[in-house]
């Protein structure tokens, strides 16, 4: 019947090694991602790298206005599908992006429209500070004025700093702290980013200001 594949796209960045791919998986275990062995351990180990893309699906289903709702891979929601009949649903594309600064032509591509952004920073290292400013900068620049949270991600390691310390590292208003290995966790960072997402399309432009908790617009910065 219709041909876009999904209802919103949700483009996920951050600098090299924050936890881009490990999220979007965590959501979507049938997420297909183009990546390569690092080529030397990053902080003892020894783990991949993107190299273009990580594509995953899910889809928001609730049964009323204003319920956080259900977050599941499209394939697991396609098996259940009966279930949530009469409820409202949304397919949503998450898509990946590579960290590594050189490759910003990969990420333009990758963000073109974008309904919303997450953007990933590792809380337990101050020293990307500097790249995910500049990632951030890139972002805005070619986004515009669309919802975007910044996760403070990694939050199950005992060296990760609070959400608010990463919001002043990056100078940004607001951060929502997330572990991106843990389903919970990232369900809940979706869900909340889907929920301006969604009601900001429905929204005039004065939207109101609960949905600022959770996200800002570009151009608040
Ligand atoms: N403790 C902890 N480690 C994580 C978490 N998420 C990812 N990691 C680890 O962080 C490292 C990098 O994870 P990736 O998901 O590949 O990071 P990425 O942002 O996709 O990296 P690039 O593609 O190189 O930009 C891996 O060693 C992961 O196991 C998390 O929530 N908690
Ligand atoms: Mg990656």
């Amino acid at each position: 019947m219709e041909l876009k594949p999904y209802d919103y796209k949700i483009y996920v960045t951050g600098p090299f090694q924050s936890g881009k791919t490990t999220f979007v998986h965590t959501l979507d275990p049938n997420t297909i991602s183009v990546e390569r062995p690092l080529s030397e351990p990053h902080r003892g180990e020894m783990g991949t790298t993107t190299t273009a893309f990580d594509l995953g699906r899910v889809v928001w289903t609730y049964k009323n206005p204003g319920d956080l709702g259900l977050l599941m891979s499209a394939k697991e929601f396609e098996k259940d599908k009966d279930q949530y009949e009469g409820w409202t649903s949304y397919r949503i594309e998450v898509r990946g992006a590579p960290g590594q600064l050189h490759f910003r032509t990969i990420r333009e591509v990758m963000m073109v429209n974008a309904n919303g952004v997450m953007m990933l920073v590792d809380a337990s290292d101050p020293g990307k500070i500097g790249e995910a400013c500049a990632i951030l900068a890139e972002t805005k620049d070619k986004l515009g004025t669309i919802p975007l949270t910044v996760l403070a991600n990694k939050q199950d390691r005992q060296d990760a700093a609070a959400p608010g310390a990463v919001a002043e590292w990056l100078g940004v208003e607001y951060c929502y702290g997330m572990t991106g290995k843990d389903v919970v966790s990232a369900s809940e960072a979706m869900i909340q980013l889907l929920q301006v997402v969604v009601g900001a399309k429905s929204q005039s432009s004065e939207s109101s200001s609960t949905l600022d908790v959770v996200a800002y617009t570009a151009q608040e910065e």
